[in-house]
């Protein structure tokens, strides 16, 4: 099994989608290795016939984007621990990838594009800016401004997880499964790329966060983190 993920200077695997994957292959219990990809170079995975990550190679069989690799991993090792519990478990867990990549992440990637622009080589910063500058549509010099009014509303579009919190320690009921991994995602993007926190301090969704960056062995607490970190 092989991955194609982005990764940083110091080797730092810092895109939240590969993220969903990475913990999905733990969770089966699939071990992979890394291929590191360049944001910039479209050429290198020009072989899955589209431009982004993650993408996996299982033996002859190629699989872009997050959603689908996972679809892909339940049907393909079903004796493995689902990732969904069930075909009702897949439908909810489609719901949470939805409101993560449509009301979460855009208001997280406000928050940390000025830092994540710093943590690749300069030919990958400019192709993560123009990106950045094109999605929000304003300049880079502008976002550092942004960035607590970003975290302030990042934090308030979390509140369904830190209700739902309130009565079980997952996403899915008693231990983590996909749906949990899809919003870690976001969580672990923001502390391998930024200094600041994305969360206060006793935040609930914290403490879930912790849960998740030790579970599988520690696979999430392994890549080293920006956050807290001496600059
Ligand atoms: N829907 C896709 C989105 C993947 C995606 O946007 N990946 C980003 C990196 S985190 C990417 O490869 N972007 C390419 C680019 O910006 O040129 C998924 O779930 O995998």
């Amino acid at each position: 099994m092989k991955l194609y993920e982005l990764e940083g200077l110091a080797g730092r695997h810092y895109s939240s989608f590969s993220w969903r994957t990475r913990m999905a292959l733990a969770h089966k219990g699939i071990a992979f290795e890394s291929c590191p990809v360049r944001i910039s170079d479209k050429a290198a995975i020009a072989f899955s016939g589209q431009g982004k990550v993650p993408i996996i190679q299982d033996g002859e069989t190629v699989v872009s984007d997050s959603w689908k690799i996972a679809e892909y991993l339940e049907k393909q090792y079903p004796d493995a621990p689902s990732l969904f519990g069930g075909a009702i478990g897949m439908g909810t867990s489609r719901l949470i990838n939805a409101w993560t990549d449509r009301q979460l992440l855009g208001t997280l990637a406000a928050a940390i594009a000025p830092e994540i622009v710093q943590i690749v080589d300069e030919g990958d910063s400019a192709h993560l800016a123009a990106g950045f500058e094109k999605g929000f549509g304003k300049p880079m010099a502008e976002f550092k401004a942004g960035q607590e009014a970003s975290l302030k509303r990042f934090r308030q579009a979390l509140d369904p997880l830190r209700a739902t919190l309130r009565n079980q320690p997952f996403i899915c009921g008693a231990a983590p499964a996909y749906a949990d991994y899809i919003v870690f995602s976001l969580l672990q993007w923001a502390r391998i790329v930024s200094f600041a926190p994305a969360l206060e301090e006793g935040d609930a969704v914290g403490a879930w966060f912790e849960r998740l960056l030790d579970a599988h062995g520690g696979l999430g607490r392994s890549e080293p983190a920006r956050t807290g970190a001496g600059r």
